[in-house]
């Protein structure tokens, strides 16, 4: 079947001013919507944009822009819920994973002791797993994925057959790790939200899958945490195309069982 014409809708709200201007980040999210449907999906960033526990958005931009790359189908990532009694152990679960992905230790020792100056930035920062160094120059604001979503339909069947959680929030990070994990030069990706609370988080491989971990963070604490550790990007050029890819490469997630419809 061919493709419908899709728009990608994106919100960023911040409060005390844009983020540009110093404002703190709340909220942000992608909608990859039909024409037909754009009012629904604005509808539902704004809603998500001013009911955020991170505080009340004073400033809030939504805008959408008619995609006209093909969209690329991919498969998500297998998920397994693993259950925490504590923080540490947590911690030392996302390590292990990390370590089992093929990262050496000291380079997850130098991002878990940087990341505290990341944590209020809306994007994600990347890490080159050979030096440890950060690599992008996004500056405070870090790179942004945009352009992916996940049919609800298709999701929600998903969820159903898996008995996995239908909230939008485990959906989105579910597409954004699939997208990330997808490209060749990520090795693995570390995430927990700013959300103060939600405190489960969860580290992203193409070979892990999705391995969420319940307790990545206390309660009450708004310093979130996105990285994506990368491999290979040697020269300026590839870390554009890369980064090109996070941002502008469109991506719809879709369960397999469900391909041969299309
Ligand atoms: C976020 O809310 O910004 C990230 C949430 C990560 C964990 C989602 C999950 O429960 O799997
Ligand atoms: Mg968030």
């Amino acid at each position: 079947m061919q493709d419908k014409k899709f728009y990608s809708v994106r919100m960023r709200a911040a409060q005390k001013g844009p983020h540009e201007r110093g404002g703190k980040h709340i909220s942000g999210g992608e909608i990859l919507s039909t024409y037909s449907d754009l009012k629904d999906a604005v509808n539902v960033l704004l809603e998500k944009g001013l009911g955020h526990s991170r505080g009340k958005p004073d400033f809030m931009q939504i805008q959408f822009e008619a995609i006209h790359e093909p969209i690329t189908r991919i498969k998500p990532l297998q998920v397994k819920t693993n259950e925490m009694n504590s923080v540490e152990e947590g911690k030392e679960l996302s390590w292990k994973f990390l370590e089992k992905a093929g990262i050496q230790r000291q380079v997850i020792e130098k991002a878990y002791a940087e990341m505290t100056k990341y944590s209020a930035f809306r994007g994600a920062i990347l890490v080159d797993v050979q030096s440890g160094e950060r690599m992008d120059q996004s500056n405070d604001k870090g790179i942004r994925v945009s352009r992916m979503d996940w049919l609800n339909t298709n999701f929600k069947k998903w969820a159903d057959h898996y008995n996995e959680p239908k909230n939008s929030r485990v959906k989105e990070a579910l597409v954004l790790a699939t997208k990330v994990c997808e490209h060749p030069a990520t090795v693995a990706e570390l995430c927990w939200s700013d959300d103060p609370e939600y405190i489960t988080g969860y580290v992203a491989s193409s070979s892990l899958g999705y391995q969420r971990i319940t307790k990545l963070k206390e309660y009450g604490d708004e310093r979130g945490c996105r990285i994506f550790f990368v491999d290979g990007l040697k020269s300026a050029k590839d870390l554009n195309t890369y980064i090109r890819y996070l941002e502008k490469q469109p991506v719809i997630i879709q369960w397999e069982k469900e391909l041969d419809k299309f």
